[in-house]
């Protein structure tokens, strides 16, 4: 007998019968007594679902200076100086750049951080975010 149990197909019968196929996994007591063996026959769907991510990018500009993007990079992305050059440059070059992946809120608060960092230092350095 198939039966549906939440997300998982089992597959449920009298125990002892002949029975080709995967080992039982669970018994019980029917209400007339019998016992019946269940075996689940798929993968039980995963209940947790991931959350959206969301891109933070750094666009480049004319004016803010090289130091103090890889500043930025060292301090609110948490890159070793090597790396912030590195990811400052393809900015400067390409013109946009992913420095890093977040849940929504914490994106924010990145996009937030940079954007009073910059502002505070009279640099135009802009920084968004956008659903991946
Ligand atoms: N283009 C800037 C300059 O030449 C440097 C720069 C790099 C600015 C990356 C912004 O996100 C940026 N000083």
């Amino acid at each position: 007998m198939w039966v549906r149990n939440g997300d998982e197909t089992v597959a449920t019968c009298r125990a002892g019968g002949a029975q080709s196929g995967p080992l039982p996994t669970r018994m019980g007591a029917g209400s007339g007594g019998e016992e019946t063996v269940t075996t689940a026959l798929t993968k039980p769907k995963p209940k947790t679902a991931r959350p959206p991510m969301y891109k933070v990018l750094l666009l480049n500009d004319d004016f803010t200076p090289m130091e103090f993007v890889v500043l930025v990079l060292e301090r609110f992305f948490h890159m070793p100086h090597t790396k912030a050059v590195e990811v400052m440059l393809t900015v400067h070059r390409k013109g946009v750049a992913v420095v890093g992946v977040y849940t929504y809120e914490i994106a924010e608060t990145k996009v937030a951080q940079v954007m009073e960092f910059a502002r505070r230092h009279q640099h135009p350095l802009q920084c968004t975010m956008e659903r991946e």
